[in-house]
């Protein structure tokens, strides 16, 4: 089974994703973690590239991105995958598509999990408050996060509408406990 996991900044993907992986056998390949690991490497000049642009809030170039998830595609070939965070614009749809096609797989389901922007705010400021300093993620704050659901409502919502015509999104409320967003998504896969 090959899923992804759509919403806005803070809704839940990699929560969820951690579920996924602890109580189904999932893999998880997040975009953003793929990312940071690359940021951690301060001799870098693409990692301080990166980290100046998910700083800002702004999306990674799709070239760096696509390059990242490629290549474990095919390396995972016939594992259960998750796709966290990614794709976040339609040209990685449409790259993530193509990518599949070639080793005759394709995607079974796209979770969009539905939240209000107006609870985002909480919930990063929770997770900064729950994190230690060495740990923090640094584009966790307001203003970045402003920018991001800027982002994506104009560059990420668009594929909602891809993956409906495609007949393989479905819809659940991240708006309610971490336990029932994953039962949901559990009633889904199962
Ligand atoms: P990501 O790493 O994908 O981060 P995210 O959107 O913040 O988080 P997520 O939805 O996973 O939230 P979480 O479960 O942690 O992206 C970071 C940056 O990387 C992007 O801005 C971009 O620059 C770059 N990037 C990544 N992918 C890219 C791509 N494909 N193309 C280009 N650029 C890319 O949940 C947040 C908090 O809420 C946690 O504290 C959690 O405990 C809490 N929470 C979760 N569910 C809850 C619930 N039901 N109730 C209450 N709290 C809940």
């Amino acid at each position: 089974m090959k899923l992804v996991l759509l919403g806005p900044p803070g809704s839940g993907k990699g929560t969820q994703s951690k579920f996924l992986v602890e109580k189904h056998n999932f893999i998880q390949l997040a975009t953003g973690d793929l990312l940071r690991e690359k940021v951690s490497n301060k001799d870098s000049s693409l990692g301080k590239e990166i980290s100046e642009i998910m700083n800002s809030g702004e999306l990674v170039p799709d070239n760096i991105v696509i390059q990242l998830i490629v290549e474990k595609i095919s390396e995972l070939k016939n594992k259960k995958l998750i796709f966290d965070g990614f794709p976040r614009n339609l040209n990685q749809a449409i790259v993530l598509d193509e990518s599949l096609n070639k080793i005759s797989v394709s995607l079974d389901k796209v979770i969009f999990i539905d939240v209000d922007y107006k609870i985002l705010k909480d919930r990063i400021l929770a997770r900064i408050n729950e994190t230690n300093e060495e740990d923090r993620r640094s584009d966790d704050n307001t203003d970045t996060l402003i920018k991001r659901i800027e982002v994506y409502k104009s560059n990420t919502l668009p594929i909602v509408k891809y993956y409906k015509k495609m007949g393989i999104l479905k819809e659940i409320n991240g708006m309610s406990s971490i336990k029932d967003v994953s039962q949901q998504i559990f009633n889904i896969i199962s």
